[in-house]
């Protein structure tokens, strides 16, 4: 295997919702990168990691055809695609190894304003608009309704305007979209946000350490965003309540204070967001000198 083999790809929106996020996300895993001329590539300077910038609705296939070992994309294209395969007797070789916590949005069905919605009975024999034609059947055929699925590539929300459908089925996030067109959502048919999907094709070992300490990295990087490393002073009495009120913490560190037997320092990795709500109970259960910190990185 040549050297440009052994190197890692990871397929990247280019040109979307999800592509600042993602790069910042590889960035801040330590990953830094040149892109190409024709910007569909980034060389991965300091790893043998590249980057290929493509449509969001091809990296599922790039990477169950094991040309890219890993993506990040949004959980509704992947869903798609391997309701696609799988409907078509094929089988999606990959799997989601990590949910990322952006690009949340959800698949939701919209009525026009002033058309009545008694329920999914209303969808019966209904037309309904979407650029989600797998993951809407199969909710239709989970919810026993008989509807047709009308495919529109984009602009789903025009579809009832046109006359070409009675209700839509489209990406939300804010709601905006469905007002500004006189829609109203009324259910919801697939939850989503942006993932990281692996090939499930085996891997060189040197490609195989690569991968883990991209995952390990990820996952070290979406530890961080909510930790916070508390510091403060506690009466050894206090330690057991002290400990109980640290949120998302397991194993504090307890640590002697020179001349103060009484008292100890308590370091503690709080896992959940450190509202002031806490530090105040902390204070009130006899804790002193509170100190919260970022934390940069974390390895488990
Ligand atoms: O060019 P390419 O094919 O790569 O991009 P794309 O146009 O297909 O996708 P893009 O960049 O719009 O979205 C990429 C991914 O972002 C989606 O697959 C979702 O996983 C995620 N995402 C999150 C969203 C939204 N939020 C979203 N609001 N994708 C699309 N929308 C659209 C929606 O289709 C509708 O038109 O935004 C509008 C609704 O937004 P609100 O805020 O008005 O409700
Ligand atoms: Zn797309």
């Amino acid at each position: 295997m040549d050297s440009k083999q052994q190197r890692i790809k990871i397929a990247v929106q280019k040109s979307g919702r999800l592509t600042d996020h993602s790069l910042d996300l590889l960035e801040r895993c330590g990953l830094k990168f040149t892109k190409s001329k024709d910007q569909l590539f980034c060389f991965g300077e300091n790893m043998p990691v590249d980057l290929l910038l493509v449509r969001d609705d091809d990296i599922p296939a790039l990477v169950s055809d094991d040309i890219c070992d890993l993506g990040i994309v949004g959980l509704n294209v992947v869903q798609e695609k391997r309701l696609l395969l799988e409907r078509n007797g094929g089988q999606a070789l990959f799997d989601k190894v990590f949910e990322l916590d952006f690009g949340h949005c959800r698949l939701a069905l919209a009525a026009p304003e002033d058309a009545a919605y008694n329920g999914t009975s209303s969808l019966q024999n209904a037309r309904i608009a979407t650029s989600f034609t797998a993951i809407l059947g199969d909710y239709l055929e989970r919810n026993a309704i008989v509807a047709e699925i009308v495919y529109f590539s984009g602009a789903v929300e025009i579809a009832p305007k046109l006359g070409r459908a009675d209700f839509i089925c489209d990406l939300v996030s804010s709601g905006a979209t469905l007002s500004a067109n006189q829609l109203r959502e009324v259910g919801t048919v697939f939850e989503s946000e942006a993932v990281v999907i692996q090939t499930r094709a085996p891997l060189s070992d040197l490609k195989k350490d690569w991968v883990t300490r991209i995952l390990q990295r990820l996952d070290g990087v979406l530890q961080v965003r909510e930790s916070k490393y508390i510091m403060l002073h506690a009466p050894r009495a206090a330690l057991a309540e002290i400990t109980r009120l640290l949120p998302g913490s397991e194993h504090p560190t307890v640590i002697p204070l020179e001349g103060q037997p009484d008292k100890v320092a308590v370091h503690a990795v709080c896992r959940e967001y450190v509202f002031w709500e806490t530090l105040e109970n902390l204070k009130n259960a006899g804790a002193s000198s509170l100190l919260v910190l970022p934390v940069e990185k974390m390895l488990a």
